[in-house]
């Protein structure tokens, strides 16, 4: 008798929960794996890449200047497409950055327009750039599959700088292979900006908004950026008075973070923290900031003085004393 009332029980509940479920009208999509998702953005970025051809305006010292538009090739003879820019000898030149990230590869395509005169950031700096953002979709009409693209967003007039750090990830991957260009101001006080990088760059989903997606940017859309790198910000994301791209070990423009575990370049103590957000770069118990200390001034040295454990300032390879365990 107890036995069936077990039964009757489970019974019960087993129904309950399975018609609750059935009854629940905002269904979640669970998030998709990001290895297939990955699969059809790299499809659909390479179909763009194949089908579409560029228009890039000529305008030096306007604001204009490299601005891009795209056009679906409707005439291949005298439409090249920006996949025949790919490994180009001569700009546009179309390349590819590998991408990391939680065990997928990410391919990033990008068009070098102009790679500019300056300073490249590193990831984590911050830019000031205008940029065209447009994301890419496969949309059916008539059971016909069409990948189209949208324009989202467009900003023809960067007011501040935008932290590389707190970027979409393909931000971040991609402008530090661009340089600044060479500012004038003019009479009425506006700036003019020339020979700066500018390019497009095409980003799969994964290294963008993915699932949640972004104002009118679907979810797991891929992305295609146009840009222009005006000018950079050297960030000091842990505060210690060595700008972070002075905290690049390895010198590759990448402040790699990496889970624990990994042999990250740029994380002198391998405690898993890279250097850029270690406030103590070598784990001697002393902050790097009290360890570049000039104690003749009481300010900090500049880079390229700091000294070796002997006092050594003038050794380009020597290893610099807030890196050296040794001493502090
Ligand atoms: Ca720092
Ligand atoms: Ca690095
Ligand atoms: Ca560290
Ligand atoms: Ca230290």
């Amino acid at each position: 008798m107890t036995k069936f009332k077990y039964y009757f029980i489970l019974i019960i509940t087993t129904f309950s929960l399975f018609s609750c479920s059935k009854n629940d009208s905002t269904e979640v999509e669970p998030i998709r794996d990001f290895s297939v998702q990955y699969a059809t953005d790299i499809t659909d970025i390479e179909e763009y890449l194949k089908t579409y051809t560029i228009r890039v305006v000529d305008h030096p010292g306007f604001t204009d200047d490299q601005d891009v538009t795209y056009t679906k090739i409707t005439d291949a003879a005298s439409q090249p497409s920006i996949w025949s820019y790919l490994n180009n000898t001569t700009f546009p030149k179309l390349l590819s950055r590998d991408v990391l990230l939680y065990d997928i590869t990410y391919k990033v395509y990008y068009l070098v327009l102009r790679e500019g005169v300056g300073a490249s950031p590193c990831n984590v700096d911050g830019v000031l750039a205008s940029y065209k953002g447009d994301y890419l979709e496969q949309t059916i009409a008539s059971e016909v599959t069409t990948l189209t693209a949208t324009t989202f967003e467009e900003s023809k007039y960067p007011q501040q700088m935008l932290s590389l750090y707190s970027t979409i990830k393909g931000w971040s991957e991609i402008f530090p292979k661009f340089k600044t260009g060479s500012y004038s101001t003019n009479n009425d006080g506006t700036v003019s900006y020339n020979n700066f990088g500018a390019g497009i760059m095409f980003i799969p989903s994964g290294l963008g908004y993915y699932s949640s997606g972004s104002g009118s940017i679907p979810a797991y859309a891929p992305l295609v950026f146009s840009f222009k790198l005006y000018e950079i910000q050297r960030l000091d994301q842990d505060g210690d008075g060595v700008p972070s791209y002075l905290e690049d070990v390895d010198g590759d423009g990448y402040m790699n973070v990496f889970e624990t575990g990994v042999l990250n370049p740029d994380d002198t103590d391998g405690d898993g923290i890279p250097n850029f957000v270690d406030v103590d770069d070598d784990a001697d118990g002393y902050s790097t900031k009290s360890e570049i200390n000039n104690p003749a001034t009481g300010l900090s040295y500049p880079f390229a003085d700091i000294p070796s454990c002997s006092g050594n300032t003038t050794d380009s390879a020597r290893l610099k004393k807030h890196l050296d365990k040794s001493c502090h």
